[in-house]
């Protein structure tokens, strides 16, 4: 078998930081880091510590950190493309996977080693044919993730017998596989469904982001200098958020990849969640058509916010659940518009908002977070390369978020992190413990 340079270098860090692991959990296992109250378990476990993640962490302040590395440091200091101005996503799935920047050789094999293993099987394309044109392509997209679970090595290992310690050893090989296929499964479903089911072979010649675009049909340069951007920043955002959560909790049951990976791809296509992309596309549409179709006045602006709200429903791309500041996600799309398409009708609504919308959010003081976050932006940046089909942009967002997740989901087996079952209790149980703790006073 050929030997995998990616494979060995993941061992040579993960099989010993596990044994670093144990030791430091059985030093320190019984020191206390917090206390949580009543309100915290009410309102979705916020703030309460209750995983570890080494992939990234993210400040409710700052932003999110991968590996230490904030956004702005990562669009200077990863590998790029030739030419290129942003940074490869292969190079971020490494830094995630290893801890450490790579080198231009390094991302070039992960480049290599994805365009080897990218080969969709014909019964996943088969499936996809057979969903109504009609289904969301975020269904369709977990549809095929399923679809794909039968080349699961790590679940055909399980069942002829899988020592524990070489749990990691076949998830490494389904989570390279999966990254492989997932372009060309998203590329599927978005010519199937608007291109008259016309598809474009893969060119393996081209780098993981710039072949994604390349079968969507997108062969302009700055789409894939986009692409490249797109696919790195949403990689992944610490170890809460539902998407990575939910792949974490269903891969602690020690489901394949594929069964992960669907799982945490349904939390995404939630609209408090990735779907919120496409959602402030529509929203901002929406805003343009109620008014005259042109630039929005800031009146205009203003009085939309407040009957979005005043209708019972959020505004789509603003707020978080940890951030307390702008989403550097967002600054670095804004950037990219500034210097790319600084003349963008959208995008200069977009930054319209981003000096309206807060003080406005910021008055209503149940609102935790006014500012932008990721999805505030990410659309204005597609339409203007053309890509307007806005049902579609969650899916482009699942593609990049399986870097992170899925290089999380491998090093849970790899440090041998065990199945998830947090206690659950009655609201009668909570209000026996209030009542005692009255009772005390
Ligand atoms: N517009 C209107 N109301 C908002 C709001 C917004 N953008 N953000 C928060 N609120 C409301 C909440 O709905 C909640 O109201 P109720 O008490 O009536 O239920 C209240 O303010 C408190 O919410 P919070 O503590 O500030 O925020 P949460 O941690 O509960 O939720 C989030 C965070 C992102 C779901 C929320 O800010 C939101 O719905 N934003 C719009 C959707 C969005 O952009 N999601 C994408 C997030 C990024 C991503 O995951 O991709």
């Amino acid at each position: 078998m050929k030997t995998d340079k990616l494979k060995e270098k993941f061992a040579k860090v993960a099989l010993p930081f596990a044994a670093e692991m144990k030791e430091f959990v059985k030093e320190n296992g019984s020191q206390v880091i917090g206390s949580y109250t009543i309100e915290q378990v009410y309102s979705g476990m916020k703030g309460m510590i209750g995983m570890v993640t080494e992939t990234s962490k993210l400040d409710p302040e700052e932003g999110i950190r991968f590996r230490g590395f904030s956004i702005p440091e990562l669009r200077e200091k990863l590998p790029k493309a030739q030419g290129d101005t942003e940074p490869l996503p292969e190079g971020i799935f490494y830094l995630m996977l290893i801890g450490e920047l790579p080198t231009d050789d390094d991302v070039h094999t992960v480049s290599n080693t994805w365009a080897r293993r990218s080969h969709v099987p014909k019964h996943v394309l088969d499936m996809l044919d057979t969903l109504p044109l009609t289904t969301h392509p975020m269904t369709q997209f977990t549809c095929a993730i399923m679809a794909l679970q039968t080349e699961s090595v790590f679940a055909a290992s399980y069942r002829k017998g899988l020592n524990k310690k070489d749990y990691w050893d076949a998830m490494y090989e389904d989570v390279m596989n999966l990254i492989a296929r997932l372009p060309r499964v998203a590329a599927y479903i978005y010519r199937r469904v608007y291109k008259d089911n016309i598809h474009i072979e893969p060119d393996a010649k081209l780098d993981w982001a710039a072949n994604f675009a390349h079968m969507l049909g997108f062969d302009d340069y700055n789409m894939k200098r986009l692409m490249r951007l797109y696919l790195t920043i949403h990689a992944d955002h610490e170890g809460g958020n539902v998407s990575a959560h939910a792949t974490h909790l269903v891969g602690s049951a020690l489901s394949d990849p594929y069964l992960s990976l669907a799982a945490g791809m349904n939390g995404l296509a939630g609209p408090l969640h990735g779907l919120a992309n496409q959602e402030m596309v529509r929203w901002i549409m929406d805003l343009r058509n109620y008014y005259d179709g042109g630039l929005p006045s800031r009146e205009q602006i203003k009085e939309y916010v407040i009957k979005t709200i005043g209708e019972g429903k959020v505004v789509p791309g603003y707020g978080h659940a940890v951030l307390r500041k702008t989403d550097p996600r967002f600054l670095a799309q804004m950037d990219f518009a500034k210097t790319y398409m600084p003349d963008d009708e959208n995008c200069k609504i977009v930054h319209m908002l981003y000096e309206e919308v807060p003080p406005i959010l910021e008055g209503f003081k149940k609102i935790k977070n006014p500012w932008p976050n990721v999805d505030a932006h990410s659309g204005a940046l597609l339409i203007h390369y053309g890509l307007v089909e806005y049902d579609f942009y969650t899916v482009l967002f699942g593609v990049s978020r399986s870097l992170g997740v899925l290089a999380s989901l491998l090093w849970d087996r790899a440090l041998g992190h065990p199945l998830e079952r947090p206690g659950s209790v009655t609201t009668g149980w909570m209000k026996a413990q209030a009542a005692k703790a009255h009772a005390n006073l």
